[in-house]
């Protein structure tokens, strides 16, 4: 293992257990634990985001950069590209996670040409490559940062400039290209800037279905080179675009429908996006997880006070126990993971930051998954649940679903039942289980 960019940390994280007071240990995330059937790193594969562990430099809209990282100081782009694939590596390993993701623009610098900027990737690429074998880390995903280049300002897929939407379409063929040499287990697309400012310079319509041969151009180019990732799709409502189409994840799941694309995708939801959208992180975990298409997560958490994506750790107990049951009761991700795409506060300085948050975000999901897989475990809720729709299970219910009866056999029925008999929601008793598994 290097110890060239974090110093500071001279062994792999430990697990110490929950009584520790090490602060670089974990006290729940213990890898090879089984929870169920599987060890706990196969339930979690958590990853690392290059983006704002590697690339973040505490900058916010009232100031320039705060973080002053060892890897970023190189003169030359290609050069400083290289000493963070190799900082990046040292803190995979250090804290002994086994995925990261990244966007093309992370990991490798625009160059003044779009040749340019493909041969930089290409190399970047070629060096990913060896240290993964080196080191055994492996790709969640890769994607394409379609939305920082000026020229991507009215959008990538959905641009009103068929030039800007070809340019974006090059990009994306050789971001799977990237991903797909890096042996990715998944690609995903987010379109920060796939929606409109206003209507009236927009022709939505004539935007979605942009959107959508895109799309469908992507799954071709897949099933020519044989990727074998997952393409996965972020909803987002809003930011940096007013109103972004792949809204939350009903919206998302519809215009896959609409446009004969949901064979071939599944959805990557990020606990912020949710909030955003005015949902929890669990009902559109839920959402998708009802269609069958919840693919990955991207574990973080907003702020309720602030009406943007903060991109913060996620420490909330409540959240990650209730996403890990839907994730739980649908078995697994799959090829998908939990994706840690949240960024130290500006103030946190310090390299070593960076492990405190990601100890902290790995723990919370680790006690999250230790929770649900006892409440399934006891059946606390399901019973409830299946009483709760029992009297579909004989009667009219049953009567209903298997299409017996119609309205009119329905209208003759109630003439002759009268009123319904009610039962409770029971809702505050379940609410006192809940926090009797937490506590
Ligand atoms: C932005 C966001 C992205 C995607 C990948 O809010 O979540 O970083 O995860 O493009
Ligand atoms: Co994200």
């Amino acid at each position: 293992m290097q110890n060239k960019y974090f110093p500071q940390i001279k062994k792999q994280i430990p697990f110490s257990g929950k009584d520790s007071k090490d602060q670089l240990a974990f006290k729940y995330y213990n890898r090879d634990q089984k929870v169920g059937t599987k060890t706990m790193s196969e339930h979690l594969r958590f990853a690392v985001s290059y983006w704002h562990t590697m690339m973040g430099n505490g900058s916010d809209m009232f100031g320039g950069s705060s973080f002053n990282r060892e890897w970023h100081k190189a003169n030359n782009p290609l050069d400083r590209a290289k000493d963070t694939l190799e900082a990046a590596f040292e803190f995979f390993q250090k804290l002994g996670v086994e995925y990261y993701c990244f966007h093309d623009r992370d990991i490798a610098p625009e160059g003044e040409t779009f040749a340019q900027s493909c041969k930089n990737l290409e190399s970047i690429v070629a060096l990913a490559k060896s240290f993964q074998k080196e080191t055994g880390v492996k790709l969640l995903w890769g994607t394409a940062n379609l939305f920082s280049s000026p020229i991507y300002s009215q959008g990538a897929g959905t641009s009103p400039n068929a030039h800007v939407m070809a340019y974006a379409a090059a990009q994306v063929k050789n971001a799977i290209d990237a991903t797909n040499e890096l042996g990715g287990e998944n690609y995903v697309f987010w379109g920060g800037r796939e929606g409109y400012e206003t209507l009236l310079n927009t022709d939505l319509k004539k935007e979605q279905e942009h959107m959508a041969r895109f799309l469908h151009m992507a799954v071709d180019y897949k099933k020519k080179i044989g990727f074998q990732g997952q393409f996965l799709i972020e909803p987002k409502p809003k930011e940096p675009s007013k109103h972004q189409y792949d809204t939350d994840s009903a919206t998302t799941l519809y215009f896959l429908k609409e446009y004969g694309l949901l064979d071939h995708f599944k959805l990557n939801i990020e606990a912020n996006h949710a909030t955003l959208a005015g949902h929890s992180f669990e009902h559109e975990l839920a959402v998708a997880s009802a269609a069958g298409k919840l693919g990955s997560v991207d574990a973080n958490r907003g702020d309720e006070l602030l009406g943007w994506d903060t991109d913060q750790f996620p420490t909330n107990l409540y959240s990650t126990t209730l996403a890990m049951m839907v994730i739980l009761k649908q078995g697994g991700l799959g090829s998908g993971g939990l994706n840690f795409d949240a960024k130290v506060r500006r103030s946190s300085i310090d390299p070593t930051d960076l492990f405190y948050a990601h100890i902290g975000g790995m723990d919370a999901f680790a006690r999250g998954l230790l929770i649900a897989q006892k409440m399934i475990d006891d059946n606390a809720f399901g019973a409830f649940i299946d009483e709760r729709y029992n009297s579909f299970n004989s009667g009219i219910g049953s009567k209903i679903i298997s299409k017996q009866v119609g309205l009119e056999e329905i209208e003759t029925w109630v003439r002759n039942e009268g009123k319904p008999v009610l039962q409770s929601g029971r809702q505050e008793m379940l609410e006192n289980i809940l926090n009797s598994y937490i506590v």
